[in-house]
């Protein structure tokens, strides 16, 4: 331990700790731009290249900036001193003669850091010129807009897709003030091998990188009277949809959420949970047929199967390891299970053409706007999901209807595409989706009933875990990673011969799995904020009637009146996809 003071209080951080991290142990805040340290993940971004968080060190001629600058035992450091404030103002001044002033209309208004600094600051003109403006076209990607005017330089996307997703399609360019982050040889988004995961956007913190925003579409499809609007709400967005009301992370908001929509105008408001008991139907059989071939000795069968329901995990191996392509479950996500139930067997028995209904998904991810507008989804060309916004689109709709989400009464959603279990809640956590499929394949293969449906040995924040589950005399050996830099790891041990003898394998292309989606209220760097999500998922789930997806009254119903069974041809030819390389 090494003990210092800062503005006069003393503190003890251990050895190799920064002046920064000393701060914030006092709660003395310090402001940064480019730096990041989600320490659980694994993100961090220590470029030391914006200054803003300079500080003064007693004996030192030069301000040290506190997120590169490790402690020594009895240092003297002041945070507030007038020349730390005239170097902060100074740095801000600099970095916004290379910045477009059009915050009125900037999509990141209102959360942006360097706007916030600004304002803090009292910055009132920038006595630094620099270049003309506009030297860069906006890229739109189905799911992102890349504003490269706005670009500060702070790298925080290129770490989070090189380092930490292992994607590799940003990086740094020109110099000076033409100096951007970038696609090689600024190729749009799209044409790269971009997942779309949205996870650069997460942690952007200016409006270089944000969503593609489709509330006003939503607006317009709920104006049009010729159309039924239904939407569906992923399992995550109940958990994180609250902070933007400025509730703590965590907080469970499922039946405020159900409310407003219903207020919005939605003329059904459905959840992607049921969708998610659905898949487990698919995939837990999918599983089980796979496994039950190997058991019978057959060297062929393609295992370790891979979940299917992340699309920028899936987008990844497509792009990534084209040899791998026939492991991944034939099922398809949720969000687009769900489309496609809706415009079949609800469509039908709704007696609404397709034509008509329109499918309304929020999700705290990016990529589903990109999954739903892949061709693989449409059906002559209309798509089962018509529109994918975020979770912080939907709170913006929300606000913009002048609602206040915790002012309103809690409703339940609607039926029969709205009930499910806690089986497809956990969906939202990384593990969750293979601990759901364990409850039924084990239920299904053992023919008992679980005691204990709580599978902790699944749960947790490790990038990559293994873990065992007994079937009567079969182990059933199961691979987890969140962060597509984990997912690499387990498929090159895939690629290597499958050593630990892995038969499922859960891969989430974001830290913490959907808790942590590109489109979720903004983090700021705090990873105890996932984590609280992480709970919150657990406990909605603990405090569901029914905990396994194979007890859903309305599945049994579907297959009952509609489906047959799982993996039949219908089923196949709605509920399962196939990938390109
Ligand atoms: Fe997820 Fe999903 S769990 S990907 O993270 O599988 O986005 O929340 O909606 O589709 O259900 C996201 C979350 C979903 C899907 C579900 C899956
Ligand atoms: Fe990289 Fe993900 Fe951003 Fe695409 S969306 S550029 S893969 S971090």
């Amino acid at each position: 331990e090494v003990k210092i003071t800062i503005d006069g209080k003393e503190v003890q951080v251990p050895k190799g700790s920064t002046i920064l991290d000393a701060a914030k142990k006092l709660g003395i805040d310090i402001p940064t731009l480019c730096h990041l340290d989600l320490h659980d993940t694994k993100m961090v971004n220590k470029t030391a290249s914006c200054r803003i968080c300079v500080v003064e060190v007693e004996g030192r001629r030069n301000l040290a900036p506190s997120c590169a600058t490790p402690v020594v035992e009895g240092m003297v450091v002041r945070t507030n001193t007038i020349r730390v404030l005239e170097a902060r103002k100074t740095v801000l001044e600099l970095l916004l003669s290379d910045h477009p002033k059009d915050c009125l209309t900037c999509a990141k208004s209102g959360r942006c850091d360097l706007q916030d600094l600004a304002e803090k600051f009292g910055v009132r003109e920038v006595r630094v010129t620099g270049k003309a403006q506009s030297t860069y076209k906006q890229d739109y990607s189905p799911a992102i807009i890349r504003d490269m005017d706005k670009c500060i330089m702070c790298r925080r996307c290129e770490t989070m897709c090189n380092e930490v997703q292992t994607v590799g399609a940003l990086s740094g360019i020109n110099r000076g003030f033409d100096a951007v982050v970038s696609p090689a040889f600024e190729s749009p988004l799209s044409e790269t091998v971009c997942t779309h995961c949205g996870q650069c956007v997460a942690v952007c913190p200016v409006g270089a990188l944000t969503e593609n925003d489709h509330t006003w579409k939503v607006v317009e499809a709920l104006a049009d009277p010729d159309k039924f609007v239904v939407v569906q709400t992923a399992p995550a967005v109940r958990v994180a949809i609250g902070e933007e009301f400025g509730k703590e992370p965590g907080s469970i908001v499922t039946g405020q959420m159900v409310t407003a929509l219903r207020s919005l105008g939605f003329d059904r408001v459905f959840d992607t949970d049921f969708a998610a008991d659905l898949t487990i139907m698919e995939e837990g059989t999918e599983l089980l047929g796979r496994l039950n071939r190997f058991l019978a000795g057959d060297k062929d069968v393609p295992l370790p199967i891979l979940t299917s329901c992340c699309p920028a995990w899936v987008n990844f191996i497509e792009s990534q390891f084209p040899e791998l392509i026939d492991i991944p479950s034939s099922a398809k996500s949720p969000q687009q299970m769900f489309g496609a139930v809706a415009k079949s067997f609800l469509a039908e028995k709704m007696n609404i053409p397709r034509e008509k209904m329109v499918v309304v998904s929020v999700m705290p991810c990016l990529a589903k706007k990109y999954e739903a507008a892949r061709d693989e989804f449409k059906v002559d060309g209309n798509p089962d999901v018509d529109i994918s916004i975020s979770t912080r689109e939907l709170a913006h709709l929300i606000k913009r209807a002048n609602l206040n989400l915790l002012e309103l009464e809690e409703s339940e959603f609607d039926n029969p595409l709205g009930e499910s279990t806690g089986a497809a809640v956990i969906f939202g956590s990384t593990g969750g989706v293979i601990e759901a499929a364990t409850r039924t394949a084990y239920e299904i293969h053992t023919g008992k009933t679980l005691d204990k449906v709580d599978f902790e040995e699944l749960r947790g924040f490790d990038g990559v875990r293994v873990a065992s589950v007994q079937m009567d005399e079969f182990t059933l050996n199961i691979g987890i990673a969140h962060g597509l830099g984990n997912a690499r790891k387990l498929l090159e041990e895939i690629e290597g011969g499958n050593p630990r003898n892995l038969h499922a394998i859960e891969i989430m292309a974001c830290p913490g799995g959907c808790i942590g989606g590109g489109g979720q209220p903004y983090h700021h760097g705090n990873s105890d904020i996932l984590k609280k999500r992480m709970a919150a998922i657990y406990e909605v789930d603990k405090n569901m009637p029914l905990r396994k997806s194979h007890e859903n009254p309305s599945i049994t119903a579907l297959y009952e009146q509609y489906l047959g069974e799982p993996m039949s041809e219908l089923s196949h030819k709605l509920l399962h996809t196939h990938y390109s390389v």
